[in-house]
C-alpha cells in the first residue's frame, strides 16, 4: 500500500503522466523493500510514457544515498523526480542533488514519514522533500493488543491493517495534528444501525448475539435489521438509519456488489459505514473500516487439512462442495483459497458444486439432488460453513452412507454443533471463522465517534480442528 501511495504521488508530480522516475531501493533484500516496490510498480506500470530506472542500494542509511546520486550527475539530467523507499535515503538524494544545484528541477519522494526532527513530515515542511508515505509504526494498537491479550479478552485481531497517508506540504500540519491528538472517549451514548444478514445459520445466531451483548457493555444503542438474505431489505435498512441520522452504520452484507450508490448517500450524509463480518467491493472511500475474518485463508486451510489426511494412493478423490449463497465474499473466496491449493494436487478433483445459502436446508437438498442424479461415488464433502454440512450429513445417513467414515467432511465456522458432530465421528475437520465480533466492532465505532483514525482492516484469527482436538475444545466453545 505505501508503495502503491508512492505511484500516486510520483504521477501526480509527473502531471502528464509521461517521464522518468529514479527509483532508491534502500536495502533492496529485505522484504519491506521489496514490497514497497512492487506496490510502486503496480501503479506507475499502467502508464506506458513513464519509466522507471532503479539503483538498488545496500543499506537504508542517508550518507551512502549522497554518494550514489553526487557521482552520477551525468545520469540525473534525464531524470524528472526521484521515489526513495525511505525517507533517509530520500534525504541523501535531495542534499546531492542541492550540492548538484538541482533541488529545483528533481522533486524527491520518501517512505516512512515519521515526525520527529528532520525526519519525513519535517523535511516535507522544509520543502526538502516533495513528499512522504507514512508507514504507521501501529505502537499503540499493539500495546492495547498486548493488554487485550494479557487480560484475556475475546477476540483480539489476527492482524490490524493501519492506514498509511501521502503527506505533502499541504497536509503536512494538519496530519501532525490529527496523529498528535489523543482522542477522548467522552463516554456519551452512540447510536449504531446495524443491517444483519439474516438468521440462515448457527455462526449468524452466535454474530447477532455477540454485536448486542457488545452494544450494551460498549453504551451503544443498537438498530438492528434483520434482511432474511435479501440485499434490497438491506439497503432499505441503511436508508432508514440514514434518515434517523445515526453515528454509523455497520451492514454486513449478503453480497459484495450493489452498495456503491446507497453508501454514497451515507457519506453525503455524514454517516460512517463499517463492514462487519463480509467485504464488498466498493470504493475504498466509501468504507471506513472492514472487521472479519480472511476467507481465502479458510478455503487454503481446508484443502491443506484434506491434503495431508485423506491419502489418494495411486488413485483419485472426488470432492463435492457445498457452497453459501452466490456472489458473498466468504462464498468467493473460501472456493477461491480452496481451488487455489487443490489444483497443486491432480489426484483430488472437484466433482460437483452448487449453492448452499449457508443453510441447513440447502445443505440437505444439494446432496438430495446429487443423489437423484447418480449412486453415490464422492470421497470428499468442503461445506462452507456447518449448517450445510449437518444438512448433508442427515441425508447421507438416510441413504446408509456413513459420513465421517465413507466420506471425509470438511467445514468451515466450527460452531458448537460441528465440535459435536467431530466427536460423534461424522465431522473430520472444522476450520474456524470467530462470530464474536461484537467486541472489536464497538470498540471501533466508539474509537471511530472519538475521533480516532481507524484501521483499514482488523482480521479476526482463526484455528483448523478434527476429531483429535475436538473432545478437548468442545467444551471451551462459546458458541
Ligand atoms: C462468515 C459468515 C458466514 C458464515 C456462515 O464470516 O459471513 O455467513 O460462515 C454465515 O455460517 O451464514
Amino acid at each position: 500500500m505505501i508503495g502503491s501511495q508512492g505511484g500516486e504521488c510520483v504521477l501526480e508530480l509527473l502531471g502528464e503522466k509521461e517521464g522518468t522516475v529514479l527509483e532508491l531501493c534502500a536495502s533492496y533484500a529485505t522484504i519491506q523493500s521489496q514490497e514497497r516496490s512492487a506496490g510502486f510498480d503496480e501503479v506507475i506500470g499502467q502508464y506506458p510514457g513513464i519509466h522507471k530506472e532503479t539503483w538498488n542500494l545496500e543499506n537504508d542509511m542517508k550518507d551512502p544515498a549522497y554518494d550514489r546520486v553526487y557521482v552520477k550527475k551525468d545520469e540525473l539530467e534525464k531524470v524528472d523526480v526521484i521515489f526513495a523507499n525511505n525517507d533517509a535515503v530520500a534525504l541523501g538524494a535531495y542534499e546531492a542533488l542541492t550540492d548538484l544545484g538541482m533541488e529545483k528541477e528533481i522533486p524527491v519522494v520518501g517512505c516512512d514519514g515519521y515526525t520527529g526532527e528532520n525526519e519525513g513530515v519535517d523535511l516535507v515542511l522544509q520543502n526538502k522533500l516533495a513528499a512522504t508515505i507514512s508507514c504507521p509504526t501501529g505502537g499503540k494498537e499493539a500495546i492495547q493488543y498486548a493488554l487485550n491479550i494479557l487480560e484475556e479478552d475475546s477476540g483480539v485481531p489476527k492482524q490490524v491493517i493501519l492506514r498509511s497517508h501521502t503527506i505533502q506540504k499541504k497536509n503536512a500540519r494538519e496530519y501532525l495534528e490529527r496523529i498528535r491528538k489523543d482522542y477522548e472517549d467522552n463516554g456519551e451514548e452512540i447510536t449504531v444501525g446495524y443491517s444483519q444478514v439474516g438468521t440462515e445459520s448457527q455462526w449468524r445466531l452466535a454474530n447477532t448475539r455477540s454485536i448486542k451483548e457488545a452494544a450494551e457493555e460498549f453504551h451503544i444503542q443498537l438498530f438492528m435489521e434483520d434482511a432474511n438474505q435479501s440485499q434490497e431489505k438491506q439497503i432499505e435498512a441503511i436508508r432508514s438509519f440514514i434518515k434517523k441520522k445515526v453515528d454509523v452504520i455497520v451492514v454486513s452484507p449478503v453480497v459484495e456488489t450493489g452498495w456503491t450508490e446507497v453508501l454514497k448517500e451515507a457519506r453525503a450524509a455524514g454517516i460512517p459505514v463499517v463492514m462487519s463480518d463480509r467485504k464488498i467491493e466498493a470504493d475504498s472511500d466509501l468504507v471506513n473500516t472492514y472487521i472479519g475474518a480472511d476467507f481465502v485463508e479458510e478455503g487454503k486451510r481446508a484443502m491443506r487439512w484434506i491434503r495431508e489426511n485423506v491419502e489418494t494412493g495411486d488413485g483419485t478423490k472426488k470432492i463435492l462442495e457445498l457452497q453459501g449463497n452466490k456472489g458473498a465474499s466468504p462464498t468467493e473466496e473460501r472456493r477461491k483459497g480452496f481451488l487455489e491449493i487443490l489444483e497443486k494436487y491432480p489426484r483430488y478433483q472437484m466433482a460437483y458444486s452448487a449453492y448452499g445459502d449457508f443453510t441447513y436446508e440447502g445443505g440437505k437438498k444439494i446432496v438430495e439432488d446429487y443423489l437423484k442424479g447418480q449412486e453415490w461415488d464422492i470421497d470428499i464433502i468442503y461445506s462452507h460453513n456447518d449448517d450445510m454440512a449437518l444438512g448433508a450429513i442427515e441425508v447421507l445417513e438416510e441413504h446408509g452412507i456413513r459420513p465421517g467414515v465413507d466420506v471425509t467432511i470438511v467445514s468451515v465456522d466450527a460452531t458448537r454443533d460441528a465440535f459435536e458432530a467431530m466427536t460423534e465421528g461424522k465431522l473430520n475437520c472444522a476450520v474456524e471463522c470467530n462470530p464474536l465480533l461484537g467486541p472489536q466492532l464497538m470498540k471501533a465505532v466508539r474509537d471511530m465517534v472519538a475521533g480516532k483514525e481507524m484501521p483499514l482492516r482488523i482480521i479476526t484469527e482463526e484455528k483448523v480442528y478434527d476429531q483429535t482436538t475436538a473432545e478437548k475444545e468442545i467444551g471451551k466453545r462459546k458458541y
